[in-house]
């Protein structure tokens, strides 16, 4: 049965580009496939400890934005990573699966360690392990999320392939392996681990920066004008899209158009996943207007769709109580889940069990 994972760390600044590139899209999967979604708090101290204050409530309000952005706790399941123990287990195990090569090879790693890699911590260097490890503790078989996963959704992938062929013989005797939906000479006939497919698609896989359409908007750019808050008012809204950066052409009629004019595509991008629309039919819109006139239709839209949801945060932020027994059903549910995979892997593995 397909199964979705997906998850954004609690770090702060929860962005457009978190919204329109994962959790929107997370939303219609509810009513297809079995869905879990995390706050992945233990990968948000890979990059150094936050104040412990801000930790909690960093988590809250990501839980909150899931609520309000349409995650329904009736349908899925939301938890934070750290309250589930077999994350860090099966991430350890998956330590010693994986290569020290396939994690150096990381762009994520290189761009977040910068130039002092030896000073980085290795839970920056093992952070795709663990995240290996959140999808597999409940052989999630579908991934939604934004372009930049990519790369660490494919080392998923070759993770579970390595345990399902390192230890094909030990998942058959103990009958632990489901068969293989897609054999191969070169892969075993039965499988531990599904082989995770990333869902990446859409007008808004990868958002930029409102200040340089070349840079991916993100939590940690210094600028706020740079990206647009889930916590950003009307206003604030409006003087940051006002103050985006573009370029002196009207746009083009046609998607083509729109190549090597990375602010104008960006704008479009989100203009067009923000109304449920292509870009190429929010060019059939607004073809040949200058952008003194599609800015203020893009504030618009904006503030509608993401006003009711600021609303909703800011009413279950009031009073924690709410979210945190969301969090606290997620975490039971999601270990009820895990538990009975992690006891297989132990076998697997041959740990004495003693007790
Ligand atoms: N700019 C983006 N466009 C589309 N999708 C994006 N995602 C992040 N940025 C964009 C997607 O959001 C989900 C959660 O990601 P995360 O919690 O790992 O956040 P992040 O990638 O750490 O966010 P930032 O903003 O990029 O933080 P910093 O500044 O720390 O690097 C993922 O599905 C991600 O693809």
């Amino acid at each position: 049965k397909p199964r979705v994972f997906s998850g954004v760390q609690p770090t702060g600044n929860l962005h457009l580009g978190n919204y329109l590139g994962a959790v929107s899209r997370w939303v219609p999967l509810q009513d297809q496939m079995e869905t879990i979604f995390c706050v992945v708090d233990l990968h948000a101290i890979t990059a150094g400890f936050p104040d412990r204050g801000e930790l909690q409530k960093a988590t809250r309000e990501v839980t909150a934005a899931y609520i309000a952005a349409g995650i329904d706790p009736k349908k899925s399941i939301i938890f934070n990573q750290s309250q589930v123990r077999e994350h860090a287990e099966l991430a350890w195990i998956f330590n010693c699966v994986a290569r020290i090569g396939w994690m150096n090879r990381m762009t994520q790693f290189k761009d977040k360690a910068g130039k002092n890699r030896e000073n980085a911590s290795l839970g920056l260097l093992a952070y795709p392990s663990l995240m290996a490890a959140d999808i597999l503790a409940y052989k999630a078989t579908h991934v939604p999320v934004g372009d930049d996963q990519k790369q660490h959704l494919e080392l998923t992938r070759d993770i579970a392939q390595k345990f399902n062929n390192d230890f094909a013989d030990r998942i058959k005797d103990l009958g632990v392996g489901v068969p293989n939906p897609e054999p191969s000479p070169e892969t075993p006939e039965e499988l531990f681990f599904p082989i995770t497919e990333p869902m990446i698609a859409g007008p808004a896989t990868r958002i930029f920066s409102l200040r340089d359409g070349t840079k991916k908007m993100s939590k940690s750019d210094p600028s706020d004008l740079s990206r647009i808050n889930l916590t950003d008012d009307a206003d604030a809204i409006s003087k940051k899209i006002r103050k985006a950066k573009t370029d002196p052409e009207a746009l083009p009629s046609e998607v083509d158009g729109l190549k090597d004019r990375p602010e104008a595509e960006n704008l479009v991008g989100i203009y067009a996943a923000l109304a449920g629309k292509t870009k190429a039919e929010v060019l059939t819109e607004f073809g040949g207007q200058q952008f003194s006139a599609f800015k203020p239709a893009l504030i618009d839209l904006a503030v509608e769709v993401l006003a009711p949801m600021t609303n909703e945060m800011r009413r279950l932020l009031a009073d924690p109580a709410e979210i945190d027994a969301v969090l606290k059903a997620g975490a039971e549910a999601a270990s009820a889940i895990a538990e009975p995979i992690l006891k297989d892997v132990r076998k697997v593995i041959g740990f004495l069990d003693v007790r």
